[in-house]
């Protein structure tokens, strides 16, 4: 058999299995069937108001909620697509004066959100934040203008400290979303959070667990707070080093990665298919500096088979 009529049987799919490493050079994998059709991100340009409330939680944490009474840690997940414009009308019920200061988007100072231009809010005020969002495309002088679509966070610039050290020390962070017309949305989000050495400021042992199903399209948002640097690592999961976290195509040149080292302030998300060529199952995930993860800073991200058992999971 010639090479040329070799091939073409692996094509046929009656290839001998010894020539499987012939064929895998050309031809994708198989994709296993998904549950769910992909959905796009619609253009924006909408303008949405919200109501932020900052609050002191009854375990001493501090955190944002979209209700009064209901604030959480890491904050609520705020999705915009760009050219979008979102009004924050931002109540502080702190006994000391607290702000929201946001990465990635776009803010005329008095957003900023910082005691040096007076754009914090006294307790028991309120005050409006306004974030807005555009499109990348060529400035009149030809160069080329970035979007605002990114894996961004917004978190509190005032309490304890002129840098909000004490307010991000508590909790006062949160995820910030932008999309961009066409990109693809998950079917479900997390946001998990390194901060010194708690994951989303839960006691060492009592990092979170996130439950999902096989096949899902999971996107997880990561950001880094603190004072030190980590590695953050998933189990049986790797993503792209981009601003989706996903490849285009088969000639796209980001570097495919399955840890990646993160700083304060950092931000960077992906998406994932849950158990995508490695099956259901409790997948840690867990920074990588040794004594970080044996201080505790790992949980498990839980990939349920479709009849909602984790296999091998005893918990
Ligand atoms: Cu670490």
């Amino acid at each position: 058999m010639d090479r040329r009529s070799f091939s073409r049987r692996m094509l046929m799919g009656g290839g001998a299995v010894a020539a499987a490493g012939v064929a895998s050079l050309s031809l994708p994998a198989p994709a296993a069937a998904l549950p769910h059709p992909v959905r796009r991100a619609p253009a924006g340009g909408v303008v949405r108001h919200i109501r932020m409330y900052v609050e002191k939680l009854p375990d001493g944490r501090m955190g944002y909620g979209l209700q009064k009474g209901k604030a959480t840690v890491p904050g609520p997940h705020i999705e915009l697509n760009e050219g979008d414009t979102l009004h924050i009308e931002f109540v502080n019920t702190l006994d000391v004066p607290a702000g929201l200061h946001a990465h990635g988007v776009d803010y005329d100072i008095a957003s900023d959100g910082t005691r040096m231009n007076h754009s914090t809010v006294e307790p028991g005020a309120t005050r409006t934040y306004t974030w807005r969002t555009h499109t990348p495309g060529l400035r009149s002088d030809g160069t080329w203008q970035p979007g605002s679509a990114g894996y961004w966070h917004y978190h509190d610039h005032a309490v304890g400290s002129d840098h909000g050290t004490g307010g991000i020390r508590d909790g006062l962070y949160g995820p910030l979303v932008v999309r961009r017309r066409g990109d693809i949305l998950p079917d479900k989000t997390i946001t998990i959070v390194f901060n010194g050495m708690s994951i989303n400021n839960t006691p060492a042992g009592e990092s979170p667990d996130f439950t999902t199903t096989l096949g899902d399209r999971l996107e997880v948002v990561m950001i880094t707070h603190g004072d030190f640097y980590h590695t953050f690592h998933m189990h049986g999961h790797r993503w792209a080093d981009n601003r989706t976290g996903m490849l285009t195509g088969p000639d796209d040149p980001s570097r495919v990665v399955d840890t990646k080292i993160v700083g304060p302030a950092d931000s960077f998300g992906f998406q994932v298919i849950a158990g995508e060529h490695v099956g259901a199952g409790a997948w840690m995930y867990h920074c990588h500096v040794q004594s970080h993860a044996d201080r505790g800073m790992g949980g498990m991200l839980l990939v349920a088979d479709r009849d909602g058992t984790v296999p091998g999971h005893d918990e």
